[in-house]
């Protein structure tokens, strides 16, 4: 039997590669120097896309693979695939749910703990011989105790609600409704009220275009001087204009983040800003996570092309 041909849009590691080339006739995308050369060529042939989260499919690669049958997603967001164009043509759409949530939550509960805490400017002070040439550390804010803010409360925000309840947070989170399975915690169904009486703000919503910039001015000078911004979904969820602008002037106190405008290449104001903590976009970044993400790319895959049902199907 020949093996499907399948358009890898970015690199994984060697332990999916190797299963993915075993499985399938691969096309990769991101070696290619001229990319719509590449897709000219290849693209008539590509009967899947292996993408992941952050990289998608748009419409252009998407219209250059009359073929295309599924495009699978590693990782939970998909908002980087065009789904119009994908819905067109009854291409399905699988993700990879489920398996990352907790090292999501992990992550963003340690960006708090440790942007609070000011872990970061403690590790340099015992490195750069401060602690032993100027003392003490200087003193930074409690977490525990505090009021948490999630704004959006599914797979991933109940797991980091369910986090900060052991840290004795008093917890609201905002969605499009009151959640049954949330009944300790309040619901407050506008982002801005959310900010108003949070001290950490997590933002843990799917992006969707109904979602960008949910995180405006507005709600960014309500979670005020005081208040911390923990991001771990998408850059797109936030202004990215009016947080620089917030954490610049001050009118928000800090800020955690995972996700960014144009990443990997952020915008280079945040570099010279102390009071953002910048990760690189690796909340689901653990070696046991990502195996299973990677399993469940390939087992959507061989699922379709052996005409079984999908295991995480989106669309
Ligand atoms: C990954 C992600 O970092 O799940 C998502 O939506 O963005 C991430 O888990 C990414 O897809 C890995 O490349």
């Amino acid at each position: 039997m020949t093996k499907p041909h399948i358009l890898q849009v970015g690199p994984y590691p060697e332990w999916d590669q190797v299963p993915l080339d075993a499985a399938f006739h691969t096309h990769r995308y991101f070696e290619a120097a001229d990319k719509a050369a590449f897709l000219a060529e290849v693209g008539p042939l590509v009967r899947g896309i292996a993408t992941r989260g952050e990289l998608g499919a748009d419409a252009a690669m998407i219209a250059a693979c009359p073929n295309l049958e599924i495009i699978s997603v590693y990782g939970v967001g998909y908002d980087a695939v065009d789904l119009t164009a994908a819905r067109a043509r009854g291409i399905r759409v699988t993700n990879t749910p489920d398996v990352l949530t907790n090292d999501v939550a992990d992550l963003g509960v340690a960006m708090m703990l440790m942007q609070s805490r000011g872990m970061l400017g403690a590790e340099a002070w015992v490195r750069d011989g401060s602690w032993a040439a100027k003392g003490l550390y200087p003193l930074q804010r409690r977490v525990w105790g505090k009021r948490a803010g999630v704004l959006g409360l599914g797979r991933i925000g109940f797991e980091v609600a369910k986090r900060l309840a052991g840290f004795d947070m008093e917890i609201a989170y905002s969605d499009v409704g009151p959640k049954d399975y949330a009944k300790d915690w309040a619901f407050e169904a506008d982002p801005v009220a959310l900010a108003a009486r949070s001290d950490f703000l997590f933002v843990t919503l799917a992006a969707s275009a109904a979602t960008r910039h949910i995180v405006g001015a507005e709600v960014i000078a309500a979670l005020g001087a005081e208040g911390m911004l923990i991001n771990i979904s998408r850059a797109s969820n936030i202004d990215e204009e009016a947080l620089l602008t917030a954490l610049e002037t001050g009118t928000l106190g800090a800020a955690a983040l995972d996700v960014f405008e144009g990443e990997p290449n952020l915008n280079p104001r945040f570099l010279s800003l102390p009071n953002v903590l910048l990760q690189p976009h690796h909340a689901s970044g653990t070696v046991e996570t990502r195996q299973a993400m990677g399993k469940l790319v390939r087992d959507n895959l061989s699922a379709h092309f052996a005409g079984e049902p999908l295991l995480t199907e989106v669309l």
